[in-house]
């Protein structure tokens, strides 16, 4: 069992510095009452606390760690950077490149802005939605998460609903009421309130794979309704694909289910593990934006050389080794291992899993949107969740996040999170 002292140390440290002794809310542990873990490096599959301990990682820095922490031509790419300068404010060859890279994977993309973070390509992707069809009102679903934009954040999932705060004080009432939440996965739903306001409708933004109330995919028929209703109307299909992209396969989910959006917005995947965002979409629609179009957007570190370098190193990977298939199949071996632990004691248990991104839920079916999933077992899950920490396994501490794999989870690291799955069903 782990020995924590150094992390509580921390913890009681921060919390007189930062709100809840964090800078992002689900790091807190607050909803399973527990201490946060503080590291301090990490290899491969594993990370390494302040106390010495070593912990099997299945968050991966919430998506980017395809290949492991550390991977050695990642680290080489971001020295080589190091030494030539950390950011100029102008172009650099680096962006194109990692924009040819995004090209090559995503063909929905013909054009692409990077920014700095998932929440800014959202944000400036709604933006030019609205600045293109000179409408104002957006559709997004229940539980899926967009980063903390003003017109997003309306029954957001992730910390927002691991923390049960539906909607933020400090979105104006003004900006809120023009974004509509309907349940995920639900067609007539949507229909239904498409149909009441297409006329200002400027567009719809789903994650086609939603990887913030756990791991629930869309449905091909509900995707493909978004899609062919948007199109009938002149609004904009926008991909949030800052979980899926990179993730569950080469192509993201726009792959995955052949459908093909205006607009997709990328994430932490693409900068290798440092701060990026991304957001793409046709010739047509992109040029909408400053200095070509009307539509502003801007930013000092956007593009930032050490991200580019590290992005393409990672990119570059991935294209070449395209490990989507090997990481499902070991998502599966897990999680197929773990149910049978589950259901020899009787515990409801269900999983799901696409490439390297996979969920598993306290329940005897697998959910579709976000109440089922809030109504999945909260006892089992904290429980379940820190005697995994103490064993040294560190999945998501929210059951409305998703898991994420690497490619370094070889068969004696899935071994060994078995083997510790087995000591902690031994409590139960
Ligand atoms: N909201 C993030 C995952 N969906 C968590 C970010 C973090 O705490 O790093």
């Amino acid at each position: 069992m782990n020995n924590i002292e150094e992390s509580i140390r921390l913890f009681i440290e921060a919390k007189q510095l930062m709100p809840g002794g964090v800078n992002s809310p689900v790091r807190a542990f607050k909803n399973i009452k527990g201490n946060p873990i503080f590291f301090k490096s990490a290899k491969g599959p594993y990370l390494t606390d302040v106390d010495n301990n070593r912990y099997v990682d299945y968050i991966g820095s919430w998506g980017p760690m395809i290949m492991g922490h550390s991977h050695p031509k990642i680290v080489e790419a971001i020295k080589k950077q190091v030494e030539v300068g950390t950011s100029y404010g102008a172009p650099t060859g680096l962006e194109s490149n990692v924009a040819k890279l995004i090209k090559k994977a995503l063909p929905s993309i013909e054009k692409i802005r990077m920014v700095n973070s998932g929440t800014e390509a959202t944000m400036s992707a709604i933006r030019l939605a609205r600045g293109f069809t000179g409408k104002e009102k957006i559709i997004k679903f229940d539980g899926c998460y967009h980063g903390h934009v003003d017109s997003l954040l309306i029954k957001a999932g992730s910390g927002v609903s691991t923390f049960g705060l539906p909607d933020s004080p400090g979105v104006p009432e003004d900006l809120a009421k023009l974004t509509y939440s309907v349940p995920y996965n639900d067609i007539d739903a949507f229909v239904k309130v498409f149909n009441n306001i297409k006329d200002d409708l400027a567009a719809v933004i789903v994650e086609p794979i939603a990887g913030n109330m756990g791991f629930v995919p869309g449905s091909h028929q509900f995707l493909e309704t978004l899609r062919s209703l948007s199109s009938q109307n002149g609004s904009l299909l926008i991909f949030d694909e800052v979980m899926s992209g990179f993730r569950v396969s080469l192509g993201g989910a726009q792959e995955v289910y052949n459908i093909k959006p205006d607009l997709t917005a990328l994430g932490k995947v693409i900068g290798g593990g440092l701060p990026v965002g991304a957001f793409g979409g046709s010739k047509e629609i992109m040029d909408y934006l400053a200095p070509e179009g009307p539509v502003y957007q801007a930013g000092t570190l956007s593009g930032n050389p050490l991200a580019m370098s590290a992005g393409s190193a990672l990119l570059e990977i991935l294209l070449s080794q395209n490990p989507y298939n090997d990481l499902e199949k070991k998502s599966e071996y897990l999680l197929k291992n773990m149910l049978s632990m589950m259901e020899s004691k009787g515990i409801p248990f269900s999983y799901d899993q696409i490439g390297g991104m996979f969920g598993f839920f306290f329940a005897e079916r697998l959910p579709k949107n976000f109440n089922e999933v809030a109504s999945t077992n909260d006892e089992i899950f904290i429980k379940f969740l820190t005697q995994c920490l103490l064993e040294g396994i560190y999945f998501a501490p929210s059951k409305f996040e998703a898991g994420f794999i690497s490619s370094t989870h070889n068969e004696d690291v899935l071994d060994e999170t078995l083997s510790k799955v087995k000591k902690v069903m031994e409590k139960f």
